[in-house]
């Protein structure tokens, strides 16, 4: 009889499998229907270009022609999400080492070099037959020139090829990527280890900062980031506040 797997049960390995298309309209619906269809974990769709490309909280991801575009779907639990995506953004600042290029994490996973975002991280569930899934989604502002983007994201959005000053191999990044979220990627029960290193590269922890989420602003001291993937905040007050999700909408 099939059932829901438990979290210590779920696949951390297995092939890898690519699915290339040229245009899409977001990797992760293309990723969804793949769960439909029967997909394995760790099957990655990649798109030269989305049309629809989706950020967080029904936000846009411009995703012009050069960028690298992926899902990858991965079979967990659904109270895993925010760890899930904490090694996401943990794994592409780690991808990002084979091009000598440093990063930073602004939390939860905006991925920025020189303060700029270069590539943001979208984790979605989705309930399959008699699982569940985590449909990791990653953009990358990898090689095209900054001026590709939406002229309102010239100020806080920068590209890899900007950065760099020159072209950059998507393929060899794609394949660094999967590897490191390979690594990364945490089995349950160890958690810690990626939140460890994800807190070294996480440029919010000790600042002051605002953070927009679906119930209002908090504001206070970011002061770690636990094992759920969770900010933990210290008000004014001296409260310890967990945020679950949001965005950091300013920080000093
Ligand atoms: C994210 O959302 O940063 C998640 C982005 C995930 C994109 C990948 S691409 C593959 C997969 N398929 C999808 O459809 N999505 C995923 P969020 O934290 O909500 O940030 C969105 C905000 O970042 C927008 O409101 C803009 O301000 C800004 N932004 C949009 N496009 C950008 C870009 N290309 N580079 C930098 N900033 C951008």
């Amino acid at each position: 009889m099939s059932r829901i797997l438990a979290a210590g049960e779920v696949p951390t390995t297995g092939p890898v499998r690519f699915v290339r298309h040229e245009v899409v309209d977001s990797t992760n619906e293309v990723a969804k229907a793949l769960v439909a269809e029967g997909a394995s974990p760790w099957t990655v769709t990649v798109a030269e270009k989305q049309v629809e490309g989706r950020g967080r909280f029904g936000r846009r991801w411009a995703s012009p022609r050069g960028g690298l575009y992926l899902s990858v779907l991965l079979q967990d639990e659904l109270s895993r999400l925010p760890i899930i995506s904490i090694a996401a953004g943990l794994s592409v600042v780690d991808a990002f080492r084979s091009l000598h290029l440093e990063a930073t994490l602004k939390w939860p996973n905006d991925v920025l070099v020189g303060g700029r975002k270069v590539a943001g991280v979208l984790v979605e569930g989705v309930v399959g037959p008699h699982e569940y899934w985590a449909i990791v989604g990653i953009g990358i502002n990898s090689d095209f020139p900054k001026d590709a983007l939406p002229s309102k994201l010239s100020a806080d959005a920068t590209t890899l090829r900007h950065e760099l000053g020159r072209r950059v191999d998507n393929e060899s990044l794609l394949q660094e990527l999967v590897g490191s979220l390979r690594e990364n990627y945490p089995a349950a029960g160890t958690e810690e280890r990626v939140v460890a290193r994800y807190r070294t590269q996480c440029s919010t922890i000790g600042r002051e900062v605002r953070v927009k989420t679906r119930r209002g602003i908090l504001e206070g001291r970011a002061v770690d980031v636990d094992t759920s993937g969770f900010l933990i905040l210290e008000t004014e007050e001296g409260k310890s506040v967990v945020v679950a999700e949001g965005s950091i909408e300013w920080e000093t």
